[in-house]
């Protein structure tokens, strides 16, 4: 059986940070392809403008079986993968841009919802196997990382499959409090890496 063809996305830093774990991982996996896929990845713009454009084109050229999107969430205290996105979206912080979006559908008459079509318990099954506490959520938020899943789902060619995974700040990074979780970056990427090999 061929290899399937996974594109891995991180965002950049938002909201005067000065890193992002998301980023982090899928640079470390572009920079050190996992075995038994054929992998593409992406970095995406933290704008409304842009994010959907960077991963429609992404997608365009890779062509993907399946699209695991990566995303920071700065309050999680573990590992997340998204059951839903939601048809709305809201800049409770402005974006890259300097945009506050208002609240409003995403796509115009879209379903209010749509289900990750990744395995998202197996996802959580394959980072708990490598020790990385992981868990589902569902409640992607309404910012960016909702919008991208939401865009990633609606209207995905037949047998693509897509999720996404949201992973605790770095330590030390800018805007992470000591009363908030963190996690190694290394600790995410292995979580990740754990996902891709239960896709191989
Ligand atoms: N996290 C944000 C957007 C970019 C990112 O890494 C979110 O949770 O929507």
């Amino acid at each position: 059986m061929a290899s399937p063809r996974v594109l891995v996305t991180g965002f950049e830093p938002f909201g005067g940070g000065d890193d992002n774990p998301s980023w982090r991982v899928a640079m470390a996996l572009a920079d050190n392809p996992p075995p038994g896929v054929e992998l593409a990845s992406a970095i995406l713009p933290v704008t409304w403008a842009g994010a959907w454009p960077a991963l429609r084109e992404a997608l365009d050229v890779s062509s993907p079986d399946v699209v695991l999107l990566l995303g920071q969430s700065g309050k999680r205290p573990m590992v997340t993968v998204e059951r839903f996105a939601l048809n709305f979206g809201q800049g409770r912080i402005a974006d890259n841009d300097g945009v506050a979006r208002e609240p409003g559908p995403l796509v115009e008459g879209g379903p209010l919802a749509l289900a990750a079509t990744l395995d998202v318990d197996a996802c959580v099954a394959a980072m708990a196997g490598v020790g990385v506490p992981a868990s589902a959520s569902h409640d992607a938020g309404a910012f960016l990382c909702n919008a991208v899943l939401y865009h990633a789902l609606h209207g995905a060619p037949p047998g693509r499959r897509a999720g996404f995974v949201h992973l605790p700040m770095l330590p030390g990074q800018k805007g992470a409090s000591d009363a908030e979780p963190t996690l190694e970056a290394a600790e995410s990427e292995r979580a990740v890496r754990a996902i891709v090999a239960a896709l191989a």
